[in-house]
């Protein structure tokens, strides 16, 4: 069994990954196992995140905070708050906003879990690992 605390076992570790508009807790990672990772993270305030997740299914679960998601195939722009998931079950390209003196906290699971200290490349994707 694997038994972690954000304060006591992620803050200020390697599975803690901080970037210009967001800062990833990396509770669950690919080494645990678990065939998915497990993130807490905020996402800053007042920012656009422009998003396309090529390689992996990304569930994203908000806890705190408000923003919107806008869908890149059509335009369509769904309102986040507290209690508000989105899926990506089709690798959709989006655009993530924090609204502007709030952020937002969010939990999110990657498929494949990510490894550890991924951030966006330029299209707003994470890369796969490389495998022989
Ligand atoms: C919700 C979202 O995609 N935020 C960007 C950071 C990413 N989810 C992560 O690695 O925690």
């Amino acid at each position: 069994m694997i038994v972690k605390n954000l304060y006591d076992d992620v803050i200020g570790t390697d599975a803690d990954v901080d970037a210009d508009q967001w800062t990833s807790r990396r509770l669950l990672l690919a080494k645990d196992g678990m065939g998915f990772s497990l993130h807490d993270t905020l996402i800053k305030e007042g920012e656009d995140l422009h998003l396309w997740y090529k390689n992996h299914l990304e569930a994203v679960y908000c806890i705190e905070g408000q923003g919107e998601i806008v869908e890149q195939k059509n335009g369509k722009v769904h309102s986040i708050r507290e209690g508000t998931v989105y899926a990506l079950n089709d690798n959709d390209q989006h655009i993530l906003r924090a609204n502007k003196g709030v952020g937002m906290r969010m939990v999110c699971v990657f498929n494949p879990p990510v490894t550890g200290r991924e951030t966006h490349d330029k299209d707003g994707s994470y890369l796969l690992p490389e495998t022989d």
